[in-house]
């Protein structure tokens, strides 16, 4: 028996082997003043909204002991893997490896570059760090989901139109089912996130699906829930 998903542009179908989360970028980089986000001119408070849904749906995951993985934007305190054109690009307060209140911009291993503590992976879970803003390239993702046979992606965290749709476009071209919780993901321009919310489902699914919290968690507990 197949189970579905509500969702947008159609019922998105539970395969047998377990769905994996995907947690994009929920580290203080980009959601507390002073980090990353804030130094390129965000208002940043306006991600910490999505922090309890994020949380909600994590919670899901472990309950029904589902796979999931945490990604990290940084780069090594060296700067030996971020590009010229990332680090000079636009007109940031700090740049990318210059010492912030939460230690040095977007450096794995500094204070800003911590996941929120709310949503600290927990042992057993995958937590990967990546350059770029996609999460396939220059990371073991694609090799871990091979692995372990997921077919199915469940995508929250931040910024809608940023790392998340590029990663939701990386993985799509791989292959792999894709689903955006649309109030567990958000960015600095909420027309952005809408838009990036509509070109994921035009044209029939083209990068794949949307769905709500709640509406994802309720398809998960139907098909993997104790019966
Ligand atoms: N600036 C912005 O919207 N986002 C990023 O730089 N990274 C992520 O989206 N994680």
């Amino acid at each position: 028996m197949t189970f579905f998903i509500d969702a947008k542009p159609y019922p998105y179908a539970l395969p047998e082997n377990k769905p994996c989360l995907i947690v994009i970028d929920m580290q203080r980089d980009f959601i507390e003043p002073g980090g990353f986000g804030d130094a390129l001119g965000n208002k940043v408070e306006l991600l910490t909204a999505i922090v309890p849904t994020v949380k909600k749906l994590l919670d899901g995951f472990r309950r029904l002991d589902l796979p999931i993985v945490h990604t990290r934007e940084c780069h090594k305190p060296d700067l030996s893997d971020c590009p010229a054109s990332k680090l000079q690009r636009g007109k940031a307060a700090l740049k990318i490896g210059d010492k912030g209140p939460m230690g040095r911009i977007l450096i794995d291993g500094d204070p800003g570059n911590e996941i929120l503590d709310e949503l600290k992976p927990l042992p057993g879970e995958l937590e990967i760090t990546k350059p770029g803003k996609g999460s396939f390239y220059a990371t073991p993702l694609d090799e871990f989901l091979k692995e372990e046979q997921i077919t199915h992606l469940i995508f929250a965290g931040v910024t809608t139109e940023v790392c998340v749709q590029t990663t939701m476009r990386e993985a799509n071209d791989r292959g792999y089912e894709c689903l955006l919780v649309e109030d567990a993901t958000e960015s600095y321009f909420p027309e952005f996130k809408r838009a990036a919310l509509e070109m994921i489902v035009a044209q029939g699914g083209i990068v794949g699906w949307t769905s709500t919290c709640d509406k994802t968690l309720a398809g998960l507990e139907q098909a993997y829930g104790k019966r």
